[in-house]
């Protein structure tokens, strides 16, 4: 049976790519922080048979004890503190987890395999952030990386690292570049969840408006669904790589209002929306938009879900939700 650790497994990809593990029957392990997280009853609903161990991403001795127990032949890096806009308050620490946690648990892994740590393979979350002030359109492996943000900075290096570590020591270790992903269970801090939360309140006459920064920026949105089986085929290539994960389409802030007011019935949502310039962040990415032929001709992978049907099932399952609370 082959046995994945996954960080991050609280997370919505964390979520996500335990069901598909399970499914493909794995033997799933759980990194989690922290004495009493709040989201451990949600993952032992959706992955009951997961193992749960405990370890934070800074601390490389619990790193060590969680690879020992685990002995995973997969290691899937998702935890980060991921939070863009929270990045520029927080650079030290989201620097500590996001960047060095990386290099944190692909070093512990070297040591815990010895001589056989190609006998391990590794994931890293890289991010379509990296790109930042893009160089080209649409965005590539190989694009120039111009990070704009302290997560961007911090998500270039651990994606430098595990490039270096493969190069070094022959890991099989791989980067995915994913642009944005969502899903219903995206965290509320993200816009398309915000939004679709929002809606979903508006709708039931429970909010009246919503509060929002900088509605030009585009992005290219996918479904995390679809995103995290991307990650998983990546690990079962014969040779690591790294490999951009898009739709290839990309959307502004206003076709995701467009999209998400029109599934309440509400095709003028001006007077719904409110300019809050707290959430203009201190430097922008503008446009993403990402080309994933490398994973498409390679991995054979292609998203399954587009713009408008996942604006869709977000809203939908918002307001099944506000309705049972
Ligand atoms: P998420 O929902 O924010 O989950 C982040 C996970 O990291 C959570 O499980 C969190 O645990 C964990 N974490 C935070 N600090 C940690 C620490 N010190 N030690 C161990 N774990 C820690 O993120 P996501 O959307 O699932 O994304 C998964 C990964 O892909 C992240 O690395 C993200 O940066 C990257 N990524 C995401 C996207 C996207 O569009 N979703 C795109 C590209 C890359 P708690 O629950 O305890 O906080
Ligand atoms: O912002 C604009 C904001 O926070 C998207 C993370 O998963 O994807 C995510 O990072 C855009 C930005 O995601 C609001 O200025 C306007 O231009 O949903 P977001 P993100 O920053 O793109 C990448 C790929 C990751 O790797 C990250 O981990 O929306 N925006 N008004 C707003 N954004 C938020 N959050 N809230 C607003 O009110």
């Amino acid at each position: 049976m082959k046995r994945a650790l996954i960080t991050g497994i609280t997370g919505q990809d964390g979520l996500y790519l335990g069901e598909l593990l399970t499914a493909e029957g794995y033997e799933v392990f759980g990194l989690v922080r922290g004495q009493n997280n709040p989201k451990i009853p949600l993952v032992r609903e959706a992955l009951p048979e997961a193992t749960l161990l405990f370890g934070d991403l800074t601390d490389t001795s619990s790193l060590l004890r969680v690879l020992e127990r685990s002995n995973p032949t997969e290691v899937y890096n998702l935890g980060a503190i991921s939070f863009v806009a929270y990045s520029w308050e927080n650079a030290s620490i989201t620097t500590d987890v996001t960047a060095k946690g990386a290099l944190n648990l692909l070093e512990a892994i070297r040591l815990h395999a010895g001589n056989n740590s190609d006998g391990v393979r590794f994931y890293q979350a890289s991010s379509s952030e990296m790109f930042g002030k893009a160089q080209e359109v649409p965005q590539r492996e190989t694009t120039l990386l111009w990070p704009r943000s302290p997560y961007g900075v911090a998500k270039s290096f651990a994606h430098h690292m595990t490039i270096n570590y493969r190069e070094s020591y022959g890991m099989h270790a791989s980067s995915g570049i994913l642009f944005n992903h969502e899903s219903p269970r995206r965290g509320p801090e993200f816009v398309t969840r915000k939004v679709s939360q929002a809606v979903a309140r508006i709708a039931l006459g429970r909010q009246d408006s919503i509060a929002m920064g900088n509605l030009d920026a585009k992005r290219d949105w996918g479904f995390a669904g679809d995103y995290v089986r991307a990650m998983w085929l990546m690990l079962q290539q014969p040779d690591a790589d790294d490999y951009v994960v898009a739709t290839g389409e990309t959307h502004s802030i206003r076709d995701l209002l467009d999209v998400a007011f029109e599934r309440i019935g509400i095709d003028d949502w001006s007077g719904y929306v409110r300019y809050d310039e707290r959430y203009e962040r201190p430097a922008e990415v503008d446009l993403l938009i990402g080309d994933a032929s490398k994973a498409r001709d390679k991995l054979g992978w292609q998203p399954t879900v587009g713009f408008r049907e996942l604006v869709a099932m977000m809203v939908d399952a918002d307001l099944d939700a506000e309705r049972a609370s």
